[in-house]
């Protein structure tokens, strides 16, 4: 029935226009052709003087309407120390093109106007003027001159990359389809080395296991800074181009594929003074920005007020495919403190997934780090045996202390523990202790007992060597007699295979 309707009202208009055609077809016979031309053309010129008008109106009062939401105006002024200096470039410009643009919408508008089409006028043929050739040539180009020097100076000063003396945050972000993978270079303060054929599901950056850098590195699924230090941002990409980028530090950069690009900001207004200053009261006591005082879910009035909830972000500036709208990272600016505390409590990402497991190349060394905490262990557990009163606390585990299977042979990285052991005795020349041996159940007896004798034997005369008075030391096997859990499991057996040492003296 619509449609029917839709379809009668166009043919109804269509013969109007037909019929209107007509009419002026036959007034234009009976007052002349060339009047009526006249006559439209003055209809057609003014109608464009107030178009000019309106679109002019249109143009000042969307930009008034709409200042607070552009990125140097009103509440979103810059929060890194740089970013001024830009947006003062933005002004600047901003300001001599609004100029031209309102005088040359004019012009052009008034020209179509003045010199519309009418009888007896005729065109001005004006082959050539030097004076305005000099005009509309020098004024453009001492504005742009300005323009493009102010704009270089900022970009020099904006682009500088750090000096290597200076104190500097390094991070890095890798772009993939669709997010941000971050990375920090942990407590050594170096991003440690990658490699892209290295990437793979258990190591998203290819990074190198074997680079010591690389093993505090961690990957953390925001960006923490402090505020007023200086910070470097490593960008690259794994698949297409991205772009990194945090708008309310004016920081914009590609992120492109095989070749790492950077940028350097120093962030210069914590989010919770953001927060605040979006917040902001007038002298009224009215909210200066009443849009970021609407509650966050507009169905629940009780909700966080916009401004409360808000938070810097990192997004991607580059249409990189479907999912790009998804490349959202929160950016938190916080004090000193808060930043130290936020560090200590990321893990590294090497340590916590990698390391001992198939994918670790670096299985057979231990880091200075790893080397550090078992002796503190060490001595923190052989602290607590010497002061204890009870019999049964006085023996203590060797729990990094192993064999190769079904020999008594050393693994390589026992001896760490056991130089620790070494200088214990140093340490507390009047301590004596028996090493013993034990096995699980599984095989011979009588060759279990062999074995564990044997690897006790070997751990006594590793300490020999190392200068400790042979009287001090007793190596006994045990084999399976004293397990310390069920046999049953491999778990279990796995605890029962241990060399232990008791303290007999102190
Ligand atoms: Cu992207």
């Amino acid at each position: 029935m619509t449609a029917l309707l839709a379809t009668i009202c166009l043919i109804l208009i269509a013969i109007i226009v037909v019929q209107i055609g007509k009419v002026t077809e036959l007034a234009s016979k009976i007052r002349g052709e060339e009047e009526v031309q006249d006559q439209t053309n003055g209809r057609h010129a003014n109608y464009s003087l107030l178009f000019m008008v309106l679109f002019l109106a249109a143009t000042v009062v969307s930009a008034l309407y709409y200042k607070n939401s552009m990125l140097w105006y009103g509440p979103n002024e810059s929060a890194s120390e740089h970013g001024s200096s830009l947006d003062s470039i933005f002004n600047i410009t901003l300001f001599f093109t609004g100029i031209v643009f309102i005088i040359t919408q004019i012009l052009l508008f008034y020209f179509a106007w003045k010199y519309r089409g009418e009888q007896g006028k005729k065109a001005l043929y004006m082959p050539h003027d030097n004076r305005l050739e000099v005009i509309w040539t020098v004024i453009p180009a001492v504005v742009m001159t300005f323009l493009v020097v102010g704009g270089l100076d900022a970009w020099n000063e904006v682009m500088a990359d750090v000096d290597p003396n200076e104190e500097f945050i390094e991070i890095e972000g890798t772009g993939y389809q669709f997010a941000w993978h971050l990375r920090y270079p942990g407590p050594d303060g170096k991003l440690g080395a990658r490699d892209y054929k290295m990437i793979s599901a258990t190591n998203p950056l290819g990074q190198v296991w074997e680079d010591e850098k690389n093993v505090d590195d961690f990957h953390p699924s925001e960006i923490y800074l402090p505020v007023g230090k200086k910070v470097r941002v490593r960008i690259t990409a794994r698949d297409v181009l991205h772009n990194f980028y945090l708008p309310h530090f004016r920081v914009k950069m590609d992120a492109v594929p095989g070749m790492p690009t950077y940028f350097v900001f120093t962030p210069k207004t914590t989010t919770e003074e953001y927060r605040q200053k979006l917040g902001a009261l007038d002298l009224n006591g009215q909210p200066k920005y009443p849009e970021w005082h609407e509650p966050v879910d507009p169905t629940d009035p009780e909700s966080p007020k916009k401004y409360e909830s808000f938070d810097f972000e990192l997004a991607c500036a580059e249409l990189c495919g479907s999912g790009h709208y998804a490349m959202r990272r929160v950016v938190k600016i916080v004090s000193e403190g808060e930043y130290q505390d936020w560090l200590n409590k990321q893990q590294s990402y090497y340590l916590s997934t990698i390391r001992g497991t198939e994918d670790d190349p670096n299985k057979d060394i231990l880091f200075e780090s790893e080397i550090k905490a078992r002796r503190q262990e060490f001595n923190d557990n052989l602290e607590k045996a010497l002061s204890a009163e009870e019999a049964a606390a006085k023996t203590l585990l060797l729990n990094h202390v192993n064999f190769e299977t079904g020999s008594a042979n050393l693994s390589k990285l026992s001896v760490y523990q056991l130089d620790n052991l070494a200088d214990a005795l140093n340490k507390y020349p009047n301590m004596a202790i028996e090493i013993s041996g034990h096995t699980d159940n599984t095989g011979d007896p009588e060759s279990n007992q062999q074995l564990s004798g044997q690897r006790a034997q070997k751990v006594k005369s590793y300490l020999v060597d190392k200068g400790i008075a042979e009287g001090r030391l007793t190596a006994v096997g045990y084999g399976s007699s004293r397990p310390v859990a069920g046999n049953d499991t491999e778990e279990g057996r796995e605890q029962n295979r241990r060399t232990e040492f008791r303290i007999t003296a102190q």
